[in-house]
C-alpha cells in the first residue's frame, strides 16, 4: 500500500454516493463529498507550509471539516493532533511547544489568544470552524483531487497528548498501524457494516469519538449521525433511524433518566457500547431492564487504543471489560511484570500492534511503562477470570475519570500549592451521580496564612480546562499521612467522599 492510513480509511470512498454523515441541524454529506474536501484541506494545509511528518495542532469546535481536517493529515502524512476544546490558553501553549507543531488549527473565536500562543513557538496560525475560518477560505476551491503521500504502517499518524503522574502531559505518538489494526479487529468483533448508522455525540479529540467511533464507521462504510456535542433531545431524536451508539457511562445514565427512552425507541438499535470509564453494573441492569439491550463495554485508553471488549454474540457480563481482543496480548501482572494465576489482582499489561510508538521526546518515560518484552503497563488494576473476563477494580496510578475525561491529581496539586497562602494540596475523585467522580481539592495553608479561595479558583480557571477544576474545597490543618510520610488518599476519600 502506499499509505496504509489514508488507502485503509479514506480512498475507499472516492465516488460513492452513500451518506457518510447525517448532520442534525439538517443535510448529509457523503462518502464521496468527504473525501473530496479533505483533498482541498490538503492543499490548503500544504499550503500554510505544512510537510509530511509535521505536527498539526488542532483545537476547533466538532465540525465535519474538522473531521476531513484529520483525512486531509492523512492523505498528506503529517500528524493530526486533536485538543480537547476546553483547554486554556496556558495549556495550549505547552502543547503546541512541545510538539513542535508547524500549524495551529483555532477556532475564530478565540483567534487572538491562540494566535499568540501559535506565534510564540513558531506554529502557522489559521481558523477553522462550522461557519468557516481562514483554513476553510484556503480550501475552498482548491482542487478536489490531491496526490497521496507515501507512507509505511509505522509512520506516525497522530499524537494525543495524556497528562500524567507526574502532571506534565505527555504526548502519545500512534503509528498508521496503531489506528487500522485495532479499528478492522473492532468492526468485525462488533459486526459494523455499510448497513450501519452510528450515533456520533462524543467529541473526536480523544480515542473514543476519532479512532474508534470514526475509524470503525470509515472501515464499514457505513453513516454517522454526527452531533455536536451529547444531547439527549436530539440523540431521542435520532434513535429510531440508528443502528448503534458508542458512549461514555454518562450517556447512559442520562438516557435513563429520560422517560421516553425505552424498549419501542431502542427497537431500531442493534448495538450499544460504553467505554472510557467504568459504567456501574446497576447501569447495565436497569439499561436491559428498560430496553431489552445489554450494553457491551469494551477497555482501552489513548496509548493503547482497544484492548478488551465484551463479545457480540457472547455474555456480555456486567461489572466486566470482557475479553482480550483477538489480536491483544493481556496479562494481569505483579510489580516486575511477572503473571499472576488468574483471579489474582494486578497491574494490567498489554502487547500488540494496538500499542503506541512511546511518548514524543520523553524516552525516560516510554521506558518507564513499557516491559522490555514489549508489554505496555496501564496502570489499571485488574483481575481476569478462569473464562477469561477482565475486570478493572482500580488504578494504580492517580487519576480521576470525570465523565470520561482524565484528571491527573498532580496537575492540579502544583498550581493549588503554587498559590499565597497555601503550603501543600491533595486532590481526590469523590463520586458523582452524573460524572462518575468529580475533583475535591484540600489546602493546608501555611503558618499564620490565610487561604483566599476566591483568589486561588481564579487562578486555577487561569490555568486549567474548566472540567478538570476542582468541584468542591476543603481547608484542614494537615493531610493524613502515613508513616513514610506519604499523603493518605484513601483516607481524604473516606472522609469527604461521602
Ligand atoms: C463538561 N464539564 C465537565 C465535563 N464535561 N466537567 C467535568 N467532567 C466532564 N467530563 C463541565 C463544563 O466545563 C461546564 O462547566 C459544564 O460541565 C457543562 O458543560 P457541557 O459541555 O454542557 O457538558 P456536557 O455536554 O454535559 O458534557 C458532559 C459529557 C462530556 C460527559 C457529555 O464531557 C463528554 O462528552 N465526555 C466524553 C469524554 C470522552 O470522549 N472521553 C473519551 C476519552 S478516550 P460549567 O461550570 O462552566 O457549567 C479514552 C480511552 C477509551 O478514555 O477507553 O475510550
Ligand atoms: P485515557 O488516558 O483518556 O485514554 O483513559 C484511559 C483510562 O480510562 C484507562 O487507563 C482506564 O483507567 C479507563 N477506562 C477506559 N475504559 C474503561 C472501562 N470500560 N472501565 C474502567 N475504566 C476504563
Amino acid at each position: 500500500m502506499n499509505n496504509p492510513l489514508y488507502d485503509t480509511m479514506f480512498a475507499p470512498h472516492a465516488g460513492k454516493d452513500t451518506v457518510f454523515l447525517h448532520l442534525p441541524e439538517g443535510g448529509v454529506i457523503t462518502h464521496d463529498a468527504f473525501v473530496r474536501r479533505a483533498a482541498q484541506l490538503a492543499h490548503a494545509v500544504r499550503g500554510m507550509g505544512v510537510k509530511a511528518g509535521d505536527r498539526v495542532a488542532v483545537q476547533v469546535e466538532k465540525c465535519p471539516d474538522m473531521l476531513a481536517l484529520y483525512a486531509a493529515c492523512a492523505q498528506m502524512g503529517a500528524i493530526f493532533l486533536p485538543l480537547n476544546t476546553a483547554y486554556t490558553g496556558a495549556e495550549l501553549s505547552y502543547f503546541v511547544g512541545d510538539s513542535g507543531a508547524a500549524l495551529l488549527v483555532g477556532d475564530p473565536a478565540r483567534e487572538d489568544e491562540l494566535r499568540t500562543v501559535a506565534d510564540a513557538s513558531g506554529a502557522v496560525f489559521a481558523t477553522l470552524s462550522s461557519a468557516g475560518g481562514s483554513l476553510s477560505d484556503a480550501a475552498d476551491g482548491q482542487d478536489e483531487t490531491f496526490e497521496t503521500v507515501a507512507r509505511d504502517e509505522d509512520d506516525l499518524a497522530a499524537f494525543l497528548y495524556t497528562s500524567g503522574t507526574t502532571g506534565r502531559s505527555k504526548g502519545a505518538m500512534l503509528t498508521q498501524k496503531n489506528l487500522i489494526s485495532n479499528a478492522a479487529t473492532l468492526t468485525e468483533l462488533w459486526r459494523f457494516t455499510s448497513d450501519d448508522v452510528l450515533l456520533h455525540a462524543l467529541p473526536i479529540f480523544h480515542t473514543h469519538g476519532l479512532f474508534v467511533a470514526t475509524n470503525v464507521m470509515l472501515i464499514a462504510g457505513g453513516a454517522m449521525v454526527f452531533m455536536p456535542k451529547l444531547d439527549v433531545d436530539q440523540l431521542i431524536d435520532w434513535m429510531p433511524r440508528a443502528t448503534a451508539m458508542m458512549g461514555v457511562p454518562t450517556f447512559y445514565t442520562r438516557l435513563l433518566d429520560d422517560a421516553r427512552f425505552d424498549r419501542d425507541l431502542t427497537a431500531n438499535m442493534r448495538l450499544f457500547i460504553s467505554g472510557s470509564a467504568p459504567l456501574l453494573a446497576d447501569t447495565h441492569v436497569a439499561f436491559e431492564a428498560r430496553t431489552g439491550h445489554r450494553i457491551l463495554e469494551r477497555y482501552g485508553m489513548t496509548e493503547t487504543n482497544m484492548n478488551t471488549s465484551n463479545p457480540y454474540a457472547g455474555e456480555r457480563r456486567a461489572g466486566t471489560v470482557g475479553l482480550p481482543l483477538p489480536d491483544v496480548e493481556l496479562r494481569v501482572a505483579d510489580a516486575d511484570g511477572v503473571e499472576l494465576p488468574r483471579g489474582e489482582t494486578g497491574v494490567v499489561e498489554v502487547r500488540g500492534d494496538n500499542v503506541f510508538a512511546g511518548y514524543w521526546n520523553m524516552p525516560e518515560k516510554t521506558a518507564e511503562e513499557m516491559r522490555e518484552d514489549g508489554f505496555f503497563i496501564t496502570g489499571d488494576l485488574g483481575v481476569q477470570d478462569e473464562a477469561g473476563y477482565v475486570t478493572i477494580v482500580g488504578r494504580g496510578k492517580d487519576l480521576i475519570i470525570s465523565g470520561g475525561y482524565n484528571i491527573y491529581p498532580k496537575e492540579l496539586e502544583l498550581v493549588l500549592d503554587a498559590q499565597d497562602g497555601v503550603m501543600e494540596s491533595a486532590v481526590v475523585g469523590i463520586p458523582h451521580a452524573d460524572l462518575g467522580e468529580v475533583p475535591l481539592a484540600v489546602l493546608v495553608p501555611q503558618a499564620g496564612a490565610q487561604v483566599d479561595l476566591d483568589a486561588v479558583k481564579a487562578a486555577v480557571g487561569m490555568a486549567l480546562a474548566r472540567f478538570k477544576q476542582p468541584r468542591e474545597y476543603r481547608i484542614v490543618e494537615e493531610l493524613p499521612r502515613n508513616t513514610m510520610g506519604k499523603v493518605q488518599k484513601v483516607a481524604l476519600r473516606a472522609e469527604y467522599g461521602g
